[in-house]
């Protein structure tokens, strides 16, 4: 049976998946409740958000037990997307980030080194990704606080070791600890069409994250044989050979991460004056005019008439609605 979704509830829904603490998941889920039109098709769905509510209730409630989330981290969202960095030891992850960024953050011969998440800005043209530094994952050790971490973030890197014949037991145990806490990493985003109550009961229920693969120290030898394999068994995934220690395959890594992450940029300019071309919002593919108003001013929601564009598609300086899909670059002057 059609589920019936409105937009604001798959938005709300999205909020959700991005909660960290209970206090935010609980309003959240509050929200979806709210929202969630109240039929027949949506019987399990309304269960399922019911029982979360308790869920993180009982979370609010227990008492607190110092073990496990003494080391809550919580990495505030900057720049265009939040990229989480996962992998095994040593895969050069640490590596990446000092390439890449200016974050401080220890690389070293032995395994083990990063303990804390490090968040670190990748710059691409005129926008930033913040690239997020993650102790390593194995069979027998996994942080429990990089959970709520990978689970916030907009996509994963997988970075695996090219000089490791054992990299797809990596990449299995990695993604299998994951799994079982309902995060899957996943080749791309899920569509969003219209869906029936069983998809988005799965959509709730867990999280799907985009990861690219990232296979690291193709200077080592034997390297080309590996990514070769790497390729075969994620067909359906971007995988980009690189060297962190290097820089080789790097120099396009912002333009692949820009892609992969499905962002546009929108410039806001004032009638009568030139644009802002050194502060683009960045949006989501598919967004439109109304979307992009509500990052300059949330009383555009009620206040916009209509804007004029410049950009793609369009004459201009031409008028459009405020449900007028955008393209990246384009400029636009809002009209109350
Ligand atoms: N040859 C080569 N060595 C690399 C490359 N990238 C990283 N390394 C080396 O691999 C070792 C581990 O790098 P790190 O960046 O510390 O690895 P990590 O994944 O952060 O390791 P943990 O923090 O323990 O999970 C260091 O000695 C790096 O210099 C690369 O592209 N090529
Ligand atoms: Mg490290």
């Amino acid at each position: 049976m059609p589920a019936n979704l409105t937009p604001q509830f798959i938005k709300a829904r999205a909020e959700f998946q991005k909660a960290i603490t209970p206090e935010e998941k609980l309003e959240c889920l509050n929200n979806m409740m709210a929202l969630i039109p109240k039929h027949k098709g949506t019987d399990k769905l309304q269960g399922e958000i019911r029982r979360r509510i308790a869920e993180v209730k009982r979370d609010l409630t227990a008492p607190k037990k110092a073990s496990k989330r003494s080391h809550g981290y919580k990495i505030p969202r900057e720049g265009g997307a939040q990229l989480v960095v996962l992998g095994p030891p040593n895969a050069g992850k640490s590596q990446l980030l000092t390439h890449l960024t200016r974050a401080q953050t220890d690389v070293a011969v032995y395994p083990f080194t990063t303990h804390k998440p490090i968040p670190g800005m990748m710059k691409f043209e005129d926008i930033q990704f913040q690239l997020v530094d993650m102790p390593p994952i194995t069979k027998d050790y996994m942080e429990p606080w990089m959970i709520d971490v990978v689970r916030a973030a907009d996509a994963a890197i997988l970075m695996l070791d090219l000089t490791s014949d054992d990299l797809l037991d990596h990449a299995d145990v990695i993604k299998g600890r994951l799994d079982k806490v309902r995060i899957h990493l996943v080749a791309k985003e899920t569509e969003e069409t219209e869906e029936t109550e069983e998809e988005e009961l799965r959509l709730t229920a867990a999280t799907f994250l985009p990861t690219m693969v990232l296979c690291n120290k193709i200077d080592c030898p034997g390297a080309d044989q590996r990514l070769e394999i790497v390729r075969e068994f994620y067909a359906d995934h971007k995988v980009l050979p690189v060297s962190a220690l290097h820089g080789t395959g790097l120099g396009t890594f912002g333009r692949e991460v820009f892609d992969f992450v499905r962002v546009l940029r929108v410039y806001t300019k004032e009638p009568g004056k030139k644009a802002d071309m050194e502060q683009p919002y960045v949006l989501p593919i598919g967004a439109t005019v109304l979307d992009a108003a509500e990052m300059v001013h949330q009383d555009f929601r009620k206040n916009l008439k209509y804007a004029r564009i410049w950009g793609t598609g369009v004459h201009d300086g031409q008028s459009v609605k405020r449900d007028h899909v955008l393209h990246d670059r384009d400029v636009i002057e809002l009209h109350i």
